[in-house]
């Protein structure tokens, strides 16, 4: 199990964790308040803020922080709980004020705990439901990863752990990853699932539980219900007990949550009402209070801390748990129980009232102790000794030594899917620093995305050897499927959200264990939309990694429209943290590749360059957009500069002479296409220029930030298409070819203001031969000479034949 379990606290700790407890609700309560009431309302908007979700997770974060964690530990903590998690931290010391009092503003604490926005120590960022509990699923996995290799076990086995929603638990992407976990002996993550019985819009169906408890159980986790805290178990043991227990447990989750609203008085009406006449149980009801009634019915145990601290405490063993705790959905506020509470704020005169019960001056809001019986020493004393908060908890790791040139022969004819399977296979064979920590994962399509050569080296990862039956029975086969504890392949089941939240948690190895792994993901490229919310949050968290997408694009001609991607080079564009690249030759894979290995690897803060105007030395993840045509390769010498100029997103294959009328401009795998239509327009057009761009997505982004320089002043900014571009006389046209959306390159034109036509592919593909394909989408030599024959002056081009 992993190390420095909890023991159970004595009384005057219980006692100081029943003050902060208190304190984080407040704090939270009143950042909320002060975002919305209190902060100048600049623009009208509501700002919200999850005042009853939070207040829903309140006394479980308190045990789980003060108490039960360990540094070691990693937590996604379910997005609308923020506040409650920023009060913890700063509570610890870790959060400011000034950020808390901002919360939701400029600068300020992040509406949803942010690992790359937030400064107060947030493991996984969530925000978009779901895909931060199946985080923790990977990041087990990852941990167990790099232990299996030998590396960081001078450090402790964490626990993953992850705060849901009951509501959080609709979404599909957490069962693909239950599945996954079951699959690769899942150890060390926690599950708690705040069982509110709302969601946003409502109240949720009744009996969820049972199905939770079944299907976690299905999968081999241990599940533990939390039900009842401890006023309630005493008072099913007086007499008539056994009676309101059986009440509550039949009470439909509406009812419950309409009596919690409605409180004391209400409970007693209903209960006399429903089981009052039967002796005991009258009794039982009758010697409480309103008050005390209410604070009875309500104490389920996800609001009891003893209770809570218990259960965390009591684990001693590694299995995975799923925790069922039952709560209350704005607990302690005004508006608890009420099914529209999810946007609930207080009114000023609630928080007033609440200000008063919890003994805060006005003025005081925000000190620490304000308010509490337990003198502020013995408090800080407590605080200073939490063990969540012993250490520095986000790790480094040196970088690792990247060759420029990656080892491998280049085949007459071949495709870029094909070269990367070769420069993988090279890289197996070697025995560089980077091969060691290289860790590929493929959803159930290595073979067939090439990676089977890699793996016949490496091996694939199970913490458990299993051998491959077909090789101990000397059946033919050509690939090797050994698992072992060494393997540097992860393969999972077919589900792409899986591979992205691997990825994501591969790709923070460094952080969260201090050991960096280089991760190579791959897939097919239409299937990136599918995991697609699950790429951009791992950019947005800033895991670093390598997605190679191949095959793409209706090259993929007898695939058909469902195999074939239009919209993935937009993507590659837009998509944050991730620089896309589409190249056509396997040589310029070759660099990309090893530039992809130290990119990934870099983390400067940094403005942009003014050579590229990019902000490379930041890094991020990479996107490599494949294919599976193959493509004769030019023979040439790899000069520093041309390097320089893939890396940077394009190169002038062939030049434009003086008096260019044409320039050309393709990406990927389109490119015999485009040389092809030079050649047919040579004769009917002056000095045709070809453009090989290697990277639309860093072109455009260059581009963009050096206007914005010279917008602020820096005159004399260029960026790198800026620079390629600028002796292109004014009257030339630009025809840009691209299997993929025409929009990823028809925004050329606008760096110098000049007349573009995009060719690419808008509509869904179908099966048939890449000519035929090319011919239909226009995107073929014929189309490329027509677009130019359109868009510039001159005599007719004699090889234009006749358009469909
Ligand atoms: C993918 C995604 N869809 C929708 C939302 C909007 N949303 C935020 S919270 C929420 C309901 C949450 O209910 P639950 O998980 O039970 O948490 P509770 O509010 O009860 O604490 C929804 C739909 C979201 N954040 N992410
Ligand atoms: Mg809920």
């Amino acid at each position: 199990m992993a190390e420095g379990a909890a023991t159970n606290p004595s009384a005057r700790e219980l006692a100081i964790l029943r003050e902060l407890e208190k304190k984080v609700l407040w704090l939270a309560s009143w950042t909320i308040h002060h975002a919305n009431h209190l902060r100048e309302n600049i623009d009208g908007v509501k700002v919200g803020g999850h005042q009853a979700s939070s207040a829903s997770l309140a006394t479980i974060m308190t045990a789980l922080y003060f108490d039960v964690l360990r540094a070691q530990d990693r937590v996604a903590v379910k997005p609308h709980a923020s506040p409650i998690y920023h009060a913890i931290q700063y509570l610890l010391g870790r959060q400011s004020r000034q950020k808390l009092a901002d919360f939701r503003g400029y600068k300020g604490a992040q509406s949803y705990p942010s690992r790359s926005k937030d400064t107060d120590d947030v493991d996984f960022s969530t925000g978009s439901v779901g895909l931060g509990v199946a985080q923790t699923l990977f990041s087990s996995l990852v941990q167990d990863y790099v232990r299996a290799h030998g590396w960081g076990l001078q450090r402790p086995e964490g626990r993953m752990i992850a705060l849901i929603g009951d509501a959080e638990l609709d979404e599909g992407n957490i069962f693909e990853a239950i599945l996954e976990g079951w699959k690769q002996g899942l150890r060390n993550c926690w599950w708690i699932i705040d069982y509110n019985r709302q969601s946003l819009d409502a109240v949720i169906r009744e009996g969820l539980w049972a199905r939770f408890e079944a299907l976690f159980q299905a999968f081999g986790w241990d599940v533990i219900i939390l039900k009842y805290g401890a006023l309630l178990q005493q008072a099913f043991r007086e007499p008539g007990g056994e009676r309101l227990r059986q009440w509550i447990d039949n009470c439909p989750n509406q009812l419950y949550s309409a009596l919690v609203f409605q409180g004391g008085a209400a409970w007693r009406r209903r209960l006399l009402d429903e089981i009052g006449d039967q002796g005991d149980v009258t009794r039982l009801i009758e010697a409480r209070s309103d008050d005390e009634l209410a604070r009875l019915m309500t104490n389920l145990a996800g609001h009891d801390l003893p209770s809570l601290i218990e259960a965390f405490g009591k684990v001693d063993h590694e299995r995975p748990i799923c925790f069922i705790c039952y709560t209350i959905k704005g607990f302690g506020l005004p508006f608890a129980g009420h099914k529209d509470n999810h946007a609930g704020l207080m009114t000023p005169a609630q928080a007033e009232s609440l200000r008063a019960a919890m003994n805060i001056r006005p003025g005081h809001e925000w000190d620490k102790f304000e308010g509490l019986e337990i003198a502020p020493a013995e408090l800080q004393r407590f605080l200073d000794r939490v063990p969540f908060a012993a250490g520095s908890r986000r790790h480094h790791a040196a970088r690792i030594e990247v060759s420029a040139d990656l080892p491998m022969t280049v085949q007459a004819v071949m495709s870029t899917q094909t070269g990367f399977g070769t420069l993988l296979n090279e890289l197996g064979r070697g025995k560089s620093a980077i091969a060691e920590r290289i860790v590929t994962a493929s959803p159930d399509v290595t073979v067939s995305t090439n990676l089977g050569p890699w793996v016949n080296r490496r091996g694939l990862f199970a913490r458990e050897a299993l051998a491959d039956t077909f090789k101990s029975e000397r059946i033919p086969s050509t690939f090797n499927w050994d698992f072992s504890p060494k393997g540097q392949h992860i393969e999972l089941g077919i589900a792409e959200m899986n591979l992205f939240i691997l990825l994501s948690a591969l790709g923070l190895s460094h952080a969260i264990n201090g050991e960096r792994l280089v991760p190579i993901g791959t897939l097919y490229d239409p299937f990136i939309q599918r995991g697609l919310d699950a790429l951009n949050y791992a950019c947005y968290q800033d895991a670093r990694f390598i997605l190679v997408a191949t095959p793409s694009g209706i090259t993929l001609a007898p695939e058909g429209g469902a195999h074939q991607s239009i919209a993935t080079p937009l993507i590659g564009l837009a998509q944050d943290g991730l620089a896309a690249f589409e190249p056509a030759f396997v040589d310029e894979l070759a660099v990309i590749l090893a530039f992809a290995f130290d990119y990934i690897q870099r983390d400067a803060e940094a403005e942009a360059s003014e050579r590229n105007w990019l902000r490379d030395e930041t890094g991020g993840s990479v996107y490599l957009r494949l294919s599976t045509r193959p493509i004769e390769q030019i023979k040439r010498t790899m000069t520093l500069e041309l390097r320089q100029a893939i890396v940077d997103g394009a190169y002038w294959q062939r030049p434009p002479g003086p008096n260019c009328q044409v320039v050309v401009a393709y990406a990927g795998a389109v490119v015999p296409e485009a040389i092809q239509a030079v050649g047919l327009m040579a004769e009917d057009r002056r000095d045709v220029g070809l453009l090989a761009v290697t990277s639309a997505d860093r072109l455009n982004a260059g581009w963009t930030a050096a206007q914005r320089a010279r917008e602020r002043g820096l005159v004399h900014a260029r960026s790198h298409i800026e620079k390629l571009l600028a002796d292109v006389p004014s009257h030339c046209g630009i025809v840009s070819v691209i299997d993929g959306h025409p929009a990823t390159l028809a925004w050329l034109g606008a760096v110098h203001g000049h007349r573009v036509r995009g060719l690419g592919v808008e509509h869904f593909g179908q099966t048939g031969s890449i000519p035929e394909l090319y011919r239909h989408y226009g995107i073929d030599a014929n189309a490329i000479v027509a677009a130019a024959a359109a868009l510039t002056p001159g005599r007719p081009i004699r090889h234009l034949k006749a358009l469909p």
